[in-house]
């Protein structure tokens, strides 16, 4: 049996700044575990301190409380892209690993054990380490985690204890915490070294060294068009409104968000909605200041298209960071971090089908594959092998 994996429809993802629970998508390596009952629950933090402390739930809770509004998105978000221009090992992830929500604060440390059981570790449980600097500075927000948008954790995203690391890929944002370990080195297993790491697009598993890359933290400025979906078909002339999101790690806030109608020829700046209050009430002196964490909405409205078009969304951070046209420069082994340009197809209606007269059939045909070329999504490369030229150039 697979572990449950979900992410919900594009079209809904963005209908709000929060992302509610029954809709927050959801990456599991193994099977969501059965906590122990909450009141015997015990939170042990143990390594490199001077005692090991056993803290209970009611202990925690008794803590000051912090309100972050962070996204959560797993590196292997919009893995698919990369898998329809060759086969990768990872789940096929669409645009729609992402979420945000509201969570609280409990505390700061580095390696956070889980007491679920993976197949990638030998059905040991999931692990993942952070850098003490990390988690030791208030700036970086790290928490831990026993509400979600005001609500006690469902048993899906972590039940009762869980990490999130703002800004950071999905994969340190460890869910079902048991044991806290203080250490002098990064975590040694699998999700931490063998895993979660990106390589360049000519490595390959017969030759990958995964000692030789770090592993992965702040994940790149992304966007991605939500709203219409890929593929839809619009008349020549018809007005369209377009939704979606754009989010930077590290803290970083989204600057511009630029749409082109015609694959990247000509560009048009969206709309950045504003964000809910909550984010701003940290203290920061200016918005320029202070760290995002939580995705930026973005919307273009009334936008008048001549069909079969392609629409491409691309952000810029406020580093100025930008992303890839194409997925040629950053494919992956493992299909992590694909923040190249997302593109979305809308088709002209296809013509009816034709009807077949004596001696016509010829036409007909023409007709019809011509109308499947016109109404295949700009994804539909699962099956072509790399070019000559791609490999050429690695
Ligand atoms: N214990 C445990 N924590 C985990 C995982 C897991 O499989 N087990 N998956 C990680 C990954 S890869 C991601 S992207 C996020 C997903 O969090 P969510 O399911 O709450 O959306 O949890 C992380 N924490
Ligand atoms: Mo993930």
């Amino acid at each position: 049996m697979q572990p449950f994996n979900a992410e919900p429809p594009l079209s809904v993802l963005t209908t709000s700044y929060l992302t509610n629970e029954d809709i927050f998508y959801a990456r599991n390596h193994g099977p969501v575990p059965i906590f122990p009952d909450p009141t015997t629950y015990n939170l042990i933090v143990t390594g490199y301190v001077p005692n090991s402390l056993s803290l209970s739930l009611e202990f925690l809770k008794s803590l000051p409380k912090y309100l972050v509004m962070a996204t959560l998105q797993c590196a292997g978000n919009r893995r698919r892209e990369m898998s329809d221009k060759r086969k990768i090992r990872g789940l096929s992830w669409g645009p729609g690993a992402i979420g945000t929500d509201f969570t609280t604060r409990k505390g700061k440390h580095v390696e956070f054990v889980s007491c679920d059981m993976c197949e990638e570790e030998d059905g040991l449980p999931y692990r993942a380490s952070i850098p003490m600097l990390h988690a030791t500075t208030p700036e970086a927000d790290v928490l831990l985690v026993y509400e979600m948008n005001g609500k006690v954790l469902s048993r899906d995203h972590g039940y009762p204890i869980r990490a999130v690391v703002p800004g950071v890929i999905g994969a340190r944002s460890v869910k079902w915490i048991e044991t806290i370990i203080i250490s002098k080195y990064e975590c040694q297993f699998f999700f931490q070294q063998k895993d979660y790491k990106m390589f360049p697009p000519w490595i390959r598993w017969n030759n990958v060294n995964w000692s030789s890359q770090r592993a992965l933290m702040d994940f790149p400025i992304q966007s991605v068009i939500c709203e219409p979906g890929d593929g839809v078909v619009v008349k020549s002339g018809d007005v369209v409104d377009f939704y979606g999101y754009a989010v930077a790690g590290g803290g970083r806030g989204i600057e511009r968000v630029d749409i082109s109608i015609n694959n990247g020829k000509k560009w048009l700046e969206a709309v950045r909605l504003p964000k809910l209050p909550i984010e701003a009430q940290r203290g920061y002196k200016d918005d320029l200041h202070r760290p995002h964490w939580a995705w930026t909405l973005w919307q273009l409205r009334f936008v008048k298209l001549e069909t079969p078009c392609i629409v491409v969304v691309k952000a810029v951070d406020s580093s100025g960071n930008v992303q890839p046209a194409s997925v040629d420069e950053i494919w992956n082994l493992r299909g992590v971090l694909n923040n190249c340009w997302h593109k979305i197809r809308i088709n002209a209606p296809c013509p009816p089908p034709e009807v077949k007269e004596p001696g016509g059939a010829d036409t007909a045909k023409i007709a019809a594959e011509d109308a499947k070329q016109r109404c295949k999504s700009p994804n539909d490369h699962a099956d072509d092998e790399p070019t000559r030229e791609f490999l050429d150039r690695f």
